[in-house]
């Protein structure tokens, strides 16, 4: 599909920063896969510090060496997707529950490369719900207290992740400050990491209809 064939630019830009030697961070989702393989397609010699278990296990599939995130003494590049972003670079991911992993990578990382279709751009964050990772035993005070903001929520069926959590899905409706909303969901007691990336992108390649532009531009 043309999604899929923007998707697959995006990557392939992102792809041709990487140098061999480099430690880089490696996203979760359709994208990041397309990433993996370009990567591999390449034969770049890289060590990977993987998002999720879903990666690690397709990292290695694909022979790219990996290491444990505690075990780099630093991360030069992270190449992931996301489910929104702004032109300011603000995010919304976790649409793959992968959210924790990947912003604890994206955070560590000196920079965070974004690769997305057209479909993701808008202007403000809010029409893809926010995840939020939640401890099991908070679930249902953290629902109550998002439900408090005026945001309907509901905890996302059948899905556990890599550290035993819950996520949560928020509907804030479109977001006026990404980095307020997410302070105040961090402050829930409970709450884990959610899914607002505010400031942490470097930079966004965006397939756009055969083809690739960047932001900022
Ligand atoms: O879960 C995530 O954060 C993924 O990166 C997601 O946001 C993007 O998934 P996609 O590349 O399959 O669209």
């Amino acid at each position: 599909s043309q999604q899929e064939n923007d998707k697959q630019l995006a990557a392939q830009a992102a792809v041709a920063l990487l140098a061999d030697g480099m430690t880089v961070g490696l996203g979760t989702g359709s994208t990041a896969t397309a990433a993996l393989h370009a990567i591999a397609a390449r034969k770049l010699s890289i060590t990977g510090v993987p998002t999720s278990r879903q990666t690690a296990e397709l990292a290695m599939a694909l022979g790219i060496p990996l290491a444990d995130i505690n075990e780099v003494p630093h991360i030069d590049i992270t190449l992931d997707g996301a489910d929104e972003f702004t032109v300011s670079l603000d995010l919304i991911k976790g649409g793959g529950g992968a959210l924790l992993h990947e912003k604890i990578v994206a955070v560590r990382s000196r920079q965070l490369v974004i690769m997305t279709d057209a479909s993701k751009l808008v202007e403000r964050l809010g029409k893809f719900r926010v995840p939020v990772e939640v401890i099991p035993f908070a679930v249902r005070y953290v629902q109550e207290q998002i439900a408090g903001m005026g945001a309907a929520c509901t905890v996302r069926p059948d899905v556990v992740t890599d550290e035993g959590n819950l996520i949560v899905d928020a509907d804030f409706g479109l977001v006026e400050s990404p980095s307020a909303l997410g302070a105040r969901l961090k402050s829930i007691t409970g709450v884990v990491e959610h899914g607002i990336f505010a400031g942490i992108a470097t930079l966004v390649f965006m397939g756009d209809n055969g083809t690739v532009r960047r932001f900022p531009q």
